[in-house]
């Protein structure tokens, strides 16, 4: 069973597709076990591949996206890595993602969690392949401390144990950073590295997806309470027992937010001119998004 998802915006289109084509073979394509299979799975599944562009857009920015591909394909897998673990039936229990039933409903927990071990090493081993050793080391950093305790699995943690209890909004916040913000600078930061951008350059990404990321999250937030499952392909109304952005500041307050957070991330890229018009394009979709 499928649902329709709605698209990404068109100016994603040429990226997306190139993300899609080049994860076509990061997994062994003549490979027909069964956890190579769930690794696919969701891997290669509709997505808006935001992760992936904001490299390719970043590396752009600094001159030259044809390097950053590999970095978008493994920030892409350690995504969907994430996407798996988030929700198995002891995190989120989520029954649908990507208009798909998710990962342990197709093939269990037990593969679920193989398979996003799975990608998790697919993606360091497409790094140590695809850039020379200095890079490949830089960007192993980046991503280990994306993941690590600043990052998913601090803020996962955070985030399941205050299943049920109230937060501070500073809590909040500090959970929403990590666990999909750092990946968001992550992406930004490894565009900027492949297309060996300047430090200049690192700072004003780096603001610019700090804020996007955060953005993105309350967005997330939103769209559990607005959004339907036609348009983003996961089951909606689920964070009722979690505080959120929504729950502290009501569907204006937290949109009105996350709008501040995506004109900050646009002010940041004030110095690169016309040129960040692709960047500005994905923050202002981020603000806007019902998918
Ligand atoms: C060890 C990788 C790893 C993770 C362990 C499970 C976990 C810790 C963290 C969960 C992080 C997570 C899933 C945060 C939610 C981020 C979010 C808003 C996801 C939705 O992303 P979209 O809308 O999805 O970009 P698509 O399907 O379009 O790619």
């Amino acid at each position: 069973m499928t649902t329709p998802m709605a698209p990404p915006p068109p100016f994603f289109f040429p990226h997306v597709d190139r993300i899609g084509r080049a994860l076509e073979t990061f997994l062994p394509v003549d490979s027909t076990e069964v956890v190579v299979d769930a690794m696919r799975y969701t891997l290669l599944a509709p997505s808006k591949r935001v992760r992936g562009v904001l490299v390719l857009l970043a590396a752009d920015l600094c001159g030259n996206a044809t390097r950053a591909v590999p970095a978008a394909c493994a920030i892409e897998a350690v995504h969907s890595a994430s996407l798996m673990l988030d929700d198995l039936p002891c995190m989120d229990n989520a029954p649908l993602r990507r208009g798909r039933p998710a990962s342990h409903v197709t093939y269990g927990d037990a593969v679920t969690i193989l398979a996003a071990f799975g990608l998790l090493n697919q993606a360091f081993a497409h790094l140590a392949r695809n850039f020379e050793p200095a890079l490949s080391q830089r960007l192993t950093s980046l991503f280990t401390g994306a993941i690590g305790l600043d990052g998913l699995v601090g803020g996962q943690a955070e985030d399941v144990l205050a299943t049920d209890r109230s937060l501070s909004v500073e809590t909040l916040e500090r959970i929403h950073r990590r666990k999909t913000g750092m990946l968001f600078s992550a992406a930004a930061a490894a565009g900027v590295l492949t297309a060996a951008g300047s430090s200049t350059d690192l700072t004003a990404l780096t603001a610019y997806a700090k804020n996007v990321g955060l953005a993105f999250q309350i967005v997330d937030d939103l769209l559990d309470v607005t959004g339907s499952t036609a348009e983003t392909g996961k089951a909606v109304r689920k964070d009722l027992r979690k505080t959120t952005f929504v729950s502290f500041s009501g569907v204006d307050g937290a949109r009105q937010l996350a709008d501040e957070l995506c004109k900050t991330a646009i002010t940041a890229l004030a110095s690169f001119g016309p040129r960040a018009a692709a960047l500005t394009d994905l923050a202002k979709f981020v603000a806007a998004r019902r998918l």
